[in-house]
């Protein structure tokens, strides 16, 4: 089923004000691409201004705290992001699964604070390099969907990035073989947890993608857009990438 492609921008700490620049070309490509969302996650500093430099594009948190409002020194609330403009929030990140200790419980609540606050929650999944030399990439990713998506998550308030973890900011990708046969596991994962809406829950594909291999990444079943980090930090990587996805 084609399901409207969604580009997403992923700076990670990277950025400033004099690199909200960059947007002014992406909201030229957004705009000429309607068909399409193209969503730029900024770090959380830069959101308002990004919003107020390029208001007709998508912008999104890179990730949130599971509860409201509290005792949480350094966090940000999901309806902290929806209030200043937000759309979509990153959530489960292996670079927080890693850094942060987020296990799949703390992603699947922070999925639930995003979409209680009015966010679209990317949800990330993935295996190592260890895992899929052992033939448990599908399992283990599984094993993530079980874990870490909400089970009130619908097709219009849900997305998973599939981003197998020795593929990010490593210029290695799996064969596009291998990313048909994971996006198939979580689609029929998806649909084992969620039934009919699991059908059009957008799946994304995460992992040194760039301007030379996004449109054959697009061109598999059931990648439903990419999730971009490196190449989505200039326009004249990311603009091109936006543009293989129309
Ligand atoms: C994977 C991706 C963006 P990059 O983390 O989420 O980063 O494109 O730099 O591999």
């Amino acid at each position: 089923m084609a399901l409207r492609k969604l580009v997403a921008g992923n700076w990670k700490m990277n950025g400033s004000l004099a690199a909200l620049a960059e947007l002014d070309a992406i909201a030229v490509a957004a705009g000429a691409h309607a068909g399409i969302d193209v969503l730029v996650c900024p770090p959380f500093t830069l959101i308002p201004a990004a919003v107020a430099r390029a208001p007709d594009l998508i912008f999104g948190g890179q990730d949130c705290h599971h509860a409201a409002r509290g005792a949480h020194t350094g966090c940000v609330a999901a309806g902290m992001l929806k209030e200043i403009g937000a759309a979509y929030v990153i959530v489960g990140h292996s670079e927080r699964r890693a850094d942060q200790h987020e296990t799949d419980a703390d992603v699947q609540a922070k999925a639930r604070a995003a979409i209680a606050a009015g966010l679209i929650a990317i949800v990330c999944v993935g295996e190592t390099e260890a895992q899929r030399d052992a033939g448990h990439a599908g399992i283990v990713v599984s094993n993530h969907l079980d874990g870490s998506v909400p089970p009130e998550a619908t097709e219009v308030t849900l997305v998973i990035s599939y981003e197998p973890i020795w593929a990010i900011g490593t210029g290695r990708t799996p064969s596009l073989a291998d990313v048909a046969e994971i996006h198939a596991i979580i689609r029929a994962k998806l649909i084992d947890l969620l039934g009919r809406a699991g059908e059009r829950v957008r799946i994304v594909y995460g992992g040194s993608v760039k301007p030379e291999n996004a449109a054959d990444i697009l061109s598999v079943a059931d990648v439903d857009g990419v999730l971009v980090g490196g190449a989505s930090l200039t326009a004249d990587q990311f603009v091109p990438i936006v543009e293989a996805a129309a």
